[in-house]
């Protein structure tokens, strides 16, 4: 069955508020939560994902979860624990209590940002490439994907684990000519997700039909997924400004990016 109530996890964030914009033409009712007061939406629930009691009554009778909420970019070990590792366990557990059937996980591509980007004519990289975590954020998206693959096989709850690239209103850098995902094409990839039959736990990348693509899309087509849009036509002006990547800098080998050379932070 079609879901129609969906808990959307980080309302407030940039693909929360993105998403909010979008999603409800696919004719989903969204509740919403965040940490963070959600502009304009007196009726979102804030809580932290650290509060099972109101993770257990925001996923009460929803058809179905997308989890965005966490922190987005690398921060201290122990943040990211808190936020994405046990917040995220939190979210499974109030889903299992509460016998919600499916999860969409932002997972990211800095769980294999490690992995070198291919050039032009190498094979993309497929799903099963082994993940390579370029950051303590990236080892939390990889904890996710694990989590998600254990409530499957243990609890059948289904989750799709989208390996996010960038999804932003427009490409910013070089380096998102490949990883880009438009919004609409992102709610096109949330809608699919939400609605395949028989999802076990599937992981797909998220981004759009680039030119300049570096993964393999075909599990996110399996969906239903259609990409629509292409960063190409934004091609041009990022290149004349900042140039091709330079396969000989370290920030450029990676899929994720300066993620990979960028110095831990620690605690102080
Ligand atoms: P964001 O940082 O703008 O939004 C995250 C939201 O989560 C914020 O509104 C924040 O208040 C909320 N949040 C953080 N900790 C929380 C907690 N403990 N309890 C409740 N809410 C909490 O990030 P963005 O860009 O919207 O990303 C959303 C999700 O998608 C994140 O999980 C991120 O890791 C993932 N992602 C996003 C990508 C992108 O291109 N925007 C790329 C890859 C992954
Ligand atoms: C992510 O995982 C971040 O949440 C987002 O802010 C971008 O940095 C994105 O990856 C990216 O790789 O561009």
């Amino acid at each position: 069955p079609t879901p129609r109530t969906v808990l959307l996890t980080g309302a407030a964030g940039g693909l929360g508020t993105l998403m909010r914009a979008l999603l409800p033409a696919y004719g989903y009712e969204l509740r919403l939560l965040d940490l963070a007061p959600v502009e304009g939406e007196p009726d979102a629930i804030t809580a932290d994902l650290s509060d099972r009691k109101a993770l257990r009554e925001a996923v009460r009778g929803v058809d179905a979860v997308i989890h965005l909420a966490g922190i987005s970019l690398e921060s201290t070990f122990d943040k990211i624990v808190r936020a994405n590792i046990e917040g995220t366990y939190n979210l499974y557990e109030a889903a299992r209590e509460e016998g919600v059937g499916r999860i969409v996980f932002a997972s990211s591509n800095h769980a294999i940002g490690y992995t070198p980007r291919p050039e032009p004519g190498d094979p993309l990289i497929p799903v099963d490439t082994p993940r390579r975590p370029d950051t303590f954020y990236g080892l939390s998206k990889s904890f996710g994907e694990d989590l998600a693959q254990l409530y499957w096989d243990k609890h059948a709850l289904e989750t799709v684990s989208v390996r996010i690239g960038s999804c932003f209103p427009e490409p910013t850098s070089v380096r998102m000519l490949s990883v880009w995902m438009s919004p609409a094409d992102g709610a096109r990839l949330f809608h699919a997700a939400l609605t395949a039959e028989a999802v076990g736990h599937t992981v797909v990348y998220g981004s759009s039909a680039n030119t300049r693509l570096w993964w393999d899309l075909t599990t996110a087509r399996a969906l239903g997924y259609d990409p629509q849009d292409d960063s190409e036509p934004y091609a041009a002006e990022l290149v004349a400004e900042h140039g091709e990547l330079d396969p000989a800098d370290p920030a450029h080998a990676g899929v994720g990016g300066h993620f990979v050379t960028d110095p831990p932070i620690w605690p102080h």
